[in-house]
Order: C-alpha cells, then sequence, then structure tokens
C-alpha cells in the first residue's frame, strides 16, 4: 500500500491540459506541455545524472538482462541509454514520481491513475556524425506488445531548451490514428537491433496505408516543459548539431488498469519485456506491472 497523497496545489493545477488540449492529443498523438518541473528540480535531475554516470547508485538492479538497455563507461561516447534509471537513483525517481506529471498523463489518457511503467536517462552526445544517436521511426506501444494497455504515453523530459538542433524528439503527426499493416511480429524488436532505412520504409508503406501524409514535427521544448504522446505514435530523432550533449528522460506511463498479458508471436514465441525478470508476481502467477518497487503509482484521483 502506498501512503501518498496525491494532491495539487492551485498553481499546478492551472498547469492540467485544458479540454482542448486533451482533444488536441486525441486526434495530433502528442502534447507539448506547460512548464510542469522547476528549474531546480530540472538542474537536479542534471546533476543526479552526472552523479548516476559517475557510478553513484541509490539502489542496483538486482540483474541485468541481455536485453537492458544499461550504458557503462566502457561503451564509450555513443548515445547512452539506461532503463529504469526512477529505480537505481533516488534523487531522480523522486522528481519523476511528481504528482503533477502523473495529472497531466491521467488527463491525457483518460484515465484515473498513472504509475511508472519504465524510464529512460538518454545522453546523446554532440557528435555530428555519431550513427548511434539517430532514433529510428517506431512506435512504443510495439515493444509493450506484453501489456493489456492500449492508452499507454510518453513524456519526453530534456534537461534543457531542446529544439532541432539539438535532435530533438520528432513526433508523425496524427499518426497515433493510423491503423498498422500486416501483423508483421518483427516490430516487436526494439529499433536498436533495426536499421534506419528499414524502419522509414515501415514507415511509410504504413502512411500509405492509411492515405496518410508524414508529418514530421520536431518538437520544440523549453526547459521544465515535457512532450507527451500516445503509445501509437510514431516519433524519432536526428543528429545532435550542437556543441553539447542533449539530456532526456523518456518516462513511461502506464494507466492504472494495465496489466500483464500473454502475447505470441506468429512462431510461437512470447514476447518478454524486462520487467518479467524483476517484478513480482500476482496471485495468478503472472508478472504484476503494478509492483510499487518496479511501477510506482505516481497519481490517482
Ligand atoms: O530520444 C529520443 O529522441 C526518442 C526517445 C523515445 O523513443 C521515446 O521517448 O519514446
Ligand atoms: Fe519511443
Amino acid at each position: 500500500m502506498q501512503t501518498t497523497e496525491f494532491v495539487l496545489t492551485d498553481g499546478e493545477r492551472a498547469l492540467l491540459p485544458s479540454d482542448e488540449d486533451v482533444a488536441g492529443y486525441a486526434r495530433h498523438g502528442w502534447y507539448l506541455s506547460k512548464k510542469l518541473l522547476t528549474d531546480d528540480e530540472v538542474d537536479t535531475l542534471l546533476a543526479a545524472s552526472e552523479r548516476f554516470y559517475a557510478g553513484q547508485r541509490g539502489r542496483r538492479l538486482p540483474k541485468r538482462p541481455s536485453t537492458l538497455a544499461y550504458w557503462e563507461p566502457e561503451n564509450g561516447p555513443v548515445q547512452r541509454h539506461n532503463d529504469y534509471i526512477h529505480y537505481e537513483s533516488d534523487e531522480i525517481g523522486a522528481i519523476l514520481r511528481k504528482p503533477l506529471i502523473g495529472a497531466v498523463a491521467a488527463r491525457l489518457a483518460g484515465a484515473r491513475e498513472i504509475r511508472i511503467f519504465q524510464s529512460t536517462l538518454i545522453y546523446k552526445p554532440p557528435r555530428l556524425d555519431e550513427p548511434t544517436n539517430l532514433v529510428p521511426w517506431h512506435f512504443d506501444k510495439h515493444y509493450w506488445q506484453s501489456s493489456t494497455s492500449q492508452k499507454m504515453l510518453t513524456a519526453f523530459i530534456p534537461f534543457h531548451d531542446c529544439g532541432e538542433e539539438m535532435g530533438t524528439i520528432t513526433m508523425v503527426d496524427g499518426s497515433n490514428t493510423w491503423q498498422e499493416i500486416g501483423g508483421d511480429d518483427s516490430t516487436t524488436r526494439h529499433f536498436a537491433h533495426r536499421g534506419w532505412a528499414e524502419l522509414e520504409e515501415l514507415l511509410k508503406q504504413n502512411a500509405a496505408f492509411n492515405n496518410a501524409e508524414i508529418v514530421k514535427l520536431p518538437m520544440t521544448i523549453p526547459k521544465g516543459h515535457m512532450s507527451f504522446h500516445h503509445c501509437r505514435t510514431y516519433h524519432g530523432s536526428g543528429a545532435n548539431r550542437a556543441d553539447r550533449p542533449r539530456r532526456a528522460i523518456s518516462l513511461h506511463l502506464q494507466d492504472g488498469d494495465n496489466r500483464y498479458r500473454r502475447f505470441t508471436r506468429s512462431d510461437g514465441s512470447v514476447v518478454a519485456y524486462n520487467h518479467d525478470h524483476f517484478v513480482r508476481r500476482t496471485a495468478t502467477g503472472e508478472p504484476d506491472y503494478a509492483d510499487p518497487e518496479f511501477c510506482p503509482t505516481i497519481w490517482h484521483a
């Protein structure tokens, strides 16, 4: 049982999305928030991420599945991804649990409760030709087939003003409403293991199938604001052409109703998610995506 009270101040309530914003999110698949974090909170995220990169941990994941994104200094100057940052860094975890973030997500998703699903600390080095900096077109639900929810969403939280020059997150406008072609279950493979060209082509085919134009919108995100996207919104990002690193967290969120489901590919193999290695089991023996250690509740209406 969690004892946190989920209350907003009057000032925070003014930062929630309006009815029009919620309707815009449903149509477009993304929402650029108001300033949800103070400068102090964002500066703490940055400083804590530096301590994390230097080896500091509040607690450590009990194992390292091969599918875990986990940059370490010996991996060198590539794009860094570290999953479960809300678990391993207490300081970062405390800020990511800010009820206001959950309240905004709840409005967008039309949910009463929001839990963290995953969080990834991301660092794009300022290296023009670094191929690992490119994030190919994908939508997050492809990796979450073992989740029942169709409402999950992500908050992309940069630690500074973030625009096109830095390779900010870029949305394919309205793609959340598209039908997907075929049942090609290779899409459950993470983008890090697939080619850029292959995924660009897949995006084109899906757009054509929907008679839709591909409108790419780079999100210009001021410090303290965040960009939300629905789990079926195609997105990606380009090179960091700035002279400083692009630092951010992708905070993946689930609504209170989300549960594990057994999802099989056409070859009979079962789709796994890293949680399945970590979280407690439900009474029926399935991974519990409400385990408060890994998937804390950050908002309950
Ligand atoms: O780092 C990026 O630009 C994209 C991150 C991403 O794929 C996400 O937030 O879901
Ligand atoms: Fe993504």
